[in-house]
């Protein structure tokens, strides 16, 4: 589970025994764990596998440390569950309209008995918000503007969560003799960076023992409703997993339909009646006779292509490739050979360079590059020009020790808000790899966002720009980007586009991934990794990739190390 998703329950927690008029020290010690469990540079998950004691982490006890441990073992905070069952399921969506805080929900379920946000906005409306003491005019305003929005707004997920519950339970399910088939469909199968809710399919003898089963599972906090061959539930992390089970005959039609997207179904409907067909969740019919619907490729072989990749069903290019039989070989994991940034002890990483080359060794990896962040990142405990020389002098140390892997001297050099970089030329001459950043100033009009990428890449020593627009999935946007003008630079001067793998980044994203190949510039994947496990991530950075079509042809450090080192530019 992501240290994100983990902080949330906490926040979540906080929130609801403020709620409750809990002691003010309580709520607050939660939401300070909720902080410090997102800064952590390491997943919590990853620590108690490697055996580290939470508590030796500054501000984790033990009650706290004991609470951790059970959410990475059972995914539930059982806390958390015995509070949401005090209370109207919506008074979550409540505390995001803004101004409105526990205290004050409190008091609108308190006095006012609103149970959901279609009650708040009636008793909005017929003036009972203003007339609460320390409510007035003003938030009863508020309410009324952004009521709406709230209800519709649905709670996103990142993949990495969403796919590890829906894969566990549907492993689960698979154990049960009666089940013969069960998948995940949906955006989770189309791999998409945030999952909205989680959609499973299986074929069994008996439903009800199928839902039976499901609703047995550990992971499964709460059963939200059930008919008898469709059953929701809600998963420990927050996200509502639909299972449907579906006779064999439809499996295939079913898959091909919930697994989306709405815009790819949009034009395989169109196609089928083309050929006098329709296609729904059971199958193909012609009149009211079944024509396919048991495979996917069934399916699709009926509408004259051939089957289409999940990661490519969002009605983008995969119609095209269809016709012409063409679709791009997609990338794999193991393709990948090389990962060009990682952080080490000498900043905000856990681990020490030979630690993190053993452990990319261990992953199938032939060579990394250290990208330690340089010092405008004082947080982080950046280089300055002395400190790098000196890092870089372990880091060549360290190559003539460890075999088997190749380490580069590499940086992860800020671009400054002033759109010049954060170490001067010679220095960033002696690196074998540098990674050029945005982390400050994200804020800065486009013109101003667009400069300083140029600057980066015009610079003869940068070889990538790392995560391009900054973005944090789920929490801020990224800089606004001029992007035309970054891919015509990158391809002029031969500088490749990162796709940084962390789940809560993946930044480049697909859309503008497969922009970047198509101006031929080289994409590289990259872990960011910050300790031993951060390696793992790396397979979000390939989905991400599939999804913007690209083959290994495509991804730089998929090369050995000699060839990738031809593709760099010389300064
Ligand atoms: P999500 O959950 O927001 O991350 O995205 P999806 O793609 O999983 O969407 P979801 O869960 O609403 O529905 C799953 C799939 O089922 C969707 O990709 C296509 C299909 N589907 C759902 N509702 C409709 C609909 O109203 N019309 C059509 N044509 N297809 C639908
Ligand atoms: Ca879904
Ligand atoms: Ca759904």
């Amino acid at each position: 589970m992501q240290n994100a998703t983990i902080a949330r329950l906490f926040e979540q927690l906080a929130d609801l025994l403020e709620l409750d008029g809990a002691n003010p020290f309580r709520v607050r010690a939660y939401r300070n764990a909720a902080r410090k469990i997102e800064s952590l540079a390491d997943e919590v998950g990853g620590l108690i596998e490697s055996g580290v004691k939470l508590t030796k982490l500054e501000g984790i006890g033990k009650d706290l440390a004991a609470k951790i441990e059970t959410i990475v073992e059972t995914g539930v905070l059982p806390q958390l569950e015995e509070m949401r069952e005090k209370f109207p399921p919506d008074v979550m969506k409540m505390l995001q309209l803004p101004g409105i805080g526990p205290k004050k929900v409190a008091v609108l379920v308190g006095e006012l008995g609103v149970e959901t946000l279609s009650d708040l906005k009636e008793a909005a409306q017929n003036g009972q918000v203003a007339a609460l003491s320390g409510f007035g005019k003003k938030t009863e305003q508020t309410i009324l503007e952004n009521v709406d929005e709230v209800k519709d707004a649905e709670q996103r997920y990142y993949l990495a969560d969403a796919k590890a519950e829906a894969d566990a339970v549907v492993a689960d399910l698979l154990e049960l003799d009666s089940v013969e088939k069960a998948t995940v469909a949906g955006s989770c199968r189309r791999l998409k960076e945030t999952v909205g809710d989680l959609d499973v399919l299986a074929v069994a003898a008996d439903s009800a023992v199928v839902m039976d089963r499901l609703a047995e599972n550990p992971v499964v906090v709460k059963v939200l409703a059930r008919g008898d061959t469709k059953q929701r539930v809600r998963l420990a992390s927050g996200i509502e997993l639909d299972l449907r089970v579906v006779p064999r005959e439809s499996y295939g039609a079913a898959m091909q339909y919930f697994t989306g997207s709405k815009e790819h179904n949009i034009v395989t409907r169109r196609m089928a009646q083309e050929r006098g067909l329709k296609l729904n969740e059971y199958g193909l019919f012609r009149d009211d006779e079944y024509v396919a619907g048991e495979t996917e490729e069934d399916v699709y072989a009926e509408l004259g292509l051939p089957w289409v990749p999940p990661e490519l069903r969002e009605n983008r290019r995969e119609f095209e490739w269809a016709a012409e039989n063409a679709f791009p070989q997609l990338i794999e994991r193991d393709d990948l050979l090389g990962d060009l940034h990682m952080h080490t002890t000498a900043t905000d990483g856990t681990a020490s360079i030979a630690e993190m080359a053993e452990a990319a060794k261990t992953r199938g990896l032939e060579y990394v590059a250290i990208t330690d962040h340089s010092k405008r990142v004082a947080m982080a405990n950046g280089l300055d020009a002395d400190r790098l020389r000196e890092h870089w002098e372990n880091v060549r140390k360290a190559n003539d020790e460890v075999d088997g892997i190749e380490i580069l001297c590499g940086i992860e050099c800020d671009i400054l808000e002033d759109a010049t970089l954060d170490l001067p030329d010679d220095v960033l001459a002696e690196a074998d790899w540098v990674v050029a950043v945005l982390h400050y100033g994200l804020k800065q009009p486009r013109e101003k966002i667009t400069e300083r990428l140029l600057n980066a890449i015009r610079n003869p020593h940068v070889h990538a720009i790392g995560h391009p627009t900054g973005r944090l999935l789920l929490k801020r946007p990224g800089a606004s980007v001029g992007f035309d003008d970054v891919y015509k630079a990158c391809a002029d001067e031969g500088v490749f586009l990162e796709i940084n793998a962390h789940p809560s980044r993946l930044d480049l994203d697909d859309v503008h991934a497969a922009a970047a190949k198509e101006h031929g510039i080289p994409i590289v994947i990259d872990s960011d990794a910050h300790s031993v496990d951060g390696f793992d991530v790396l397979t979000y950075g390939v989905y991400q990739a599939r999804r913007a079509g690209l083959s290994r042809e495509d991804v730089a450090n998929t090369r050995p190390l000699g060839e990738f080192r031809a593709m760099l530019k010389t300064s």
